[in-house]
């Protein structure tokens, strides 16, 4: 039985999950109790030394990193497909999946991981304020040179691309960004598909 190792607030946790919802893959959930820092306990480290969540697991394989986990999901179980047949397709795919990572998840961690989980004299304001503007650019971006006139980001396909997206676009009104116009429309696109909604997290 494939297990997944979450934590039902975190970002990077539903894209697997949503992943599987697309794909509609029976698994077991197995919650992990960050708030008692169960993450950091040997029991969790054994499967993921980095202290991270997700985790998949196998018959025997353990995986971490959510997007080696969704190429794996891609890869066992192709259907419904959530990248394009072709090689240009996937490696576009592959490419806003990078892309997500360097230019907008990592610098929405160190805004959205403040503003959910400490107080606000813990905030740091210019690397908020740094990482909101980096988060901008990039989604002009997206906004001028994929988006404008499109559906999705690659083929008219909903793709795993989209899968990396689709947690963090939740959060933009809490980074206080108001993103263009096809980036919008996009963002309510994929956050109104049953797998966003079935797997939002209740704050
Ligand atoms: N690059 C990792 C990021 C995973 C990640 O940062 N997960 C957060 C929760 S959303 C976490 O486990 N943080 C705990 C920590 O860094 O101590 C991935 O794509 O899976």
């Amino acid at each position: 039985m494939l297990r997944i190792h979450h934590h039902p607030r975190s970002t990077y946790s539903r894209r697997v999950l949503i992943a599987l919802a697309e794909k509609n893959i029976p698994h077991a959930l197995v919650a992990v109790d960050m708030e008692k820092k169960a993450h950091r306990a040997p029991d969790y480290l054994a499967y993921n030394p980095y202290a991270r969540v997700p985790a998949l697991e196998e018959d025997g394989l353990v995986l971490y990193e959510s997007t080696a986990i969704l190429n794996y999901l891609e890869a066992t179980r192709p259907a419904p497909p959530l990248v394009p047949a072709d090689a240009r397709g996937r490696a576009l795919v592959d490419m806003h999946m990078k892309l997500a990572d360097l230019q907008m998840t990592r610098q929405a961690g160190s805004i959205i991981f403040p503003k959910r989980f400490l107080p606000r004299e813990r905030w740091d304001e210019k690397v908020i304020a740094q990482s909101k503007a980096e988060i901008e650019k990039h989604l002009d971006i997206l906004e001028r040179i994929y988006l404008k006139g499109k559906t999705w980001l690659v083929a008219e396909q909903f793709t795993l691309a989209e899968v990396c997206y689709a947690p963090f676009m939740e959060f933009l009104p809490l980074m206080e960004i108001a993103p263009p116009p096809s980036v919008a429309a996009w963002s309510a696109r994929m956050l109104s598909r049953p797998s966003a909604l079935s797997t939002k997290p209740d704050k």
